[in-house]
């Protein structure tokens, strides 16, 4: 759905958008000048601003769980302990939101989607997920994003275990798709054949979300 929706004016050209869909733009693989850094329509902050729902879950650890669900071979329940025990990454990633800030070079600690991919197995037919969240959250994106290079799901940020504000003690990062799409307090990944509209994607938000394309709205 990601490609086919990139108009065929778009000011990416195919080459970027090949980068892009590799996650080479985000990784300092291919250096790029600043002017082509920012999306359009995104400023530069230097804080990290929170946004939510306004219910911040306090979530204890040793009542912490993951839950894989849905076309996958291995439905996962993962404590702490035992998502701790995956293989840990490391990713540096800008920010982009919707809400037009953007914030460069956050450097997070977790279990790269990648990762969680290989222990849970999807099915050939999934095609999408469905994240949900212990604060009631929903986001929902094509599989393929969700296990792209840059994805992770964060345990810190900048060295530091991520704040209950910003979606502690884990949240997703995908950070080639604007940060709504980037579930704080995960704590559900259910596993589709079908795209189904989470939380903003009900309410009027884009289905997929490209930041470069500035898909902000449903009929962007
Ligand atoms: N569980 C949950 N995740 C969420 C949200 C939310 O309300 N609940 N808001 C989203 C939105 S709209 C944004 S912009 C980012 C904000 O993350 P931050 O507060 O760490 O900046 O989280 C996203 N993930
Ligand atoms: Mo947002």
């Amino acid at each position: 759905m990601s490609e086919d929706q990139i108009p065929a004016d778009s000011k990416l050209t195919s080459t970027k958008r090949r980068w892009a869909a590799e996650g080479k733009f985000l990784t300092g693989k291919v250096t790029r000048a600043d002017d082509e850094r920012l999306p359009p329509g995104q400023h530069l902050v230097r804080n990290w601003p929170v946004l939510d729902l306004g219910l911040q879950p306090q979530i204890r650890l040793d009542t912490w769980r993951l839950e894989l669900r849905g076309l996958v071979e291995k439905q996962l329940t993962l404590s702490w302990k035992s998502f701790l025990a995956l293989d840990q990454s490391r990713k540096v990633s800008d920010i982009h939101c919707v809400t037009t800030w953007s914030r460069y070079d956050n450097e997070w600690l977790g279990v790269s989607t990648h990762d969680l991919l290989d222990a849970a197995m999807p099915k050939p037919e999934a095609t999408h997920v469905l994240l949900s969240s212990y604060d009631g959250y929903d986001t929902n994106l094509p599989l393929a994003d969700f296990a792209s290079e840059e994805a992770i799901l964060a345990t810190h940020w900048e060295g530091e275990p991520i704040t209950a504000e910003h979606g502690g003690p884990m949240r997703l990062v995908v950070p080639h798709l604007y940060f709504w799409k980037s579930a704080k307090w995960l704590r559900r990944i259910e596993f589709l054949d079908a795209d189904q509209a989470g939380f903003w994607e009900r309410n009027g938000y884009h289905m997929y979300g490209d930041p470069w394309t500035e898909q902000r709205y449903s009929d962007d």
